[in-house]
């Protein structure tokens, strides 16, 4: 791979956009190479959490790359929308947690990509915004739909409508983000959130993303049948068991992920 670089230490995997003089916008290459780099790790048993940055100082991700964008046809566009639509759901749909350290810039696509990850952890330098009207677009990759299930309908038609950039601290302010800290701080800060995971049942995990994450999607009522049903499944795991057993017997559960 080219545009992504993926380093894997201690159960996690560390994914960093790597077009640092494009401010890391978003190509076909990168689309390709982050699919199969969330292919990799999703099977990858080592792999227990993932962190996606951006290289360089200045940027998590500046959007989709512009100059692209400028030659397509309305059909290449479409299919291009639908392709980033379908390799960031298949981030939020990665059995394992995703953390957005956010480094710089997340404008357009690259903010599209920040809340297609599970967390979000901001530098104080990052900028957040969806400029796509400035450009005559709006957002493709989703932006329109997880913004506001992240901050409510109103300031995510404001936010779309303005194309306004906010600070890592507003970003904060409407829960864009779930935490903002000094830049040399973001990474620790990420695996940090990333090992208080790690140390859970692996299973329960997986579960606890996938009901969170099918149930925001479904009536109340269908996301409580579909959490209980899921409760039900995990009980019969030897992992519950354990977990429950060393509470009792006051000792630090060792999970097996079965
Ligand atoms: N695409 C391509 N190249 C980019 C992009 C981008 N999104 N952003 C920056 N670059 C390039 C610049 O062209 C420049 O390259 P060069 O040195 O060759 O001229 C280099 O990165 C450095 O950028 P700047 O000189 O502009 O750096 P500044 O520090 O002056 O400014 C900014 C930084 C404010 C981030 C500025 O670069 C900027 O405004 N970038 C564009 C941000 C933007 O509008 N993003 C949204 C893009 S549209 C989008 O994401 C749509 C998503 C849905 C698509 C659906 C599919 C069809």
């Amino acid at each position: 791979m080219e545009t992504i670089l993926l380093e894997k230490k201690d159960r996690l995997a560390l994914v960093t956009i790597n077009r640092p003089k494009a401010l890391n916008a978003l190509n076909d290459q990168v689309f390709s190479e982050l699919e199969s780099c969330f292919r990799e790790v999703a099977a990858d048993e080592e792999v227990a959490a993932v962190v996606v940055t951006g290289s360089g100082e200045k940027a998590f991700v500046a959007g989709a790359d512009i100059k692209e964008l400028a030659t397509l046809e309305p059909l290449a566009a479409r299919r291009l929308a639908e392709r980033g639509q379908r390799v960031f759901n298949l981030i939020e749909n990665c059995p394992k947690p995703v953390i957005a350290a956010v480094n710089g810039f997340a404008l357009g696509g690259g903010c599209e990509l920040a809340m297609a990850c599970h967390m979000r952890v901001a530098s104080e330098k990052a900028r957040f915004g969806l400029p796509e009207v400035g450009l005559g677009l709006i957002p493709g990759y989703a932006g329109t739909q997880r913004l506001p299930r992240l901050v409510g309908k109103g300031i995510a038609m404001e936010l779309v409508l303005t194309g306004e950039m906010i600070s890592a601290a507003r970003a904060h302010e409407i829960g864009l983000v779930n935490h903002v800290v000094a830049p040399e701080a973001l990474h620790e800060k990420a695996h940090a959130i990333a090992a208080a995971i790690q140390s859970k049942g692996p299973l329960a995990v997986r579960h606890a993303m996938e009901a969170v994450n099918r149930g925001f999607e479904m009536s109340r009522e269908d996301g409580e049948r579909f959490e209980a049903a899921l409760f039900g499944l995990l009980a019969g795991t030897e992992d519950t068991k354990e977990g429950l057993a060393a509470f009792i017997e006051k000792r630090k559960p060792e999970f097996k992920g079965r």
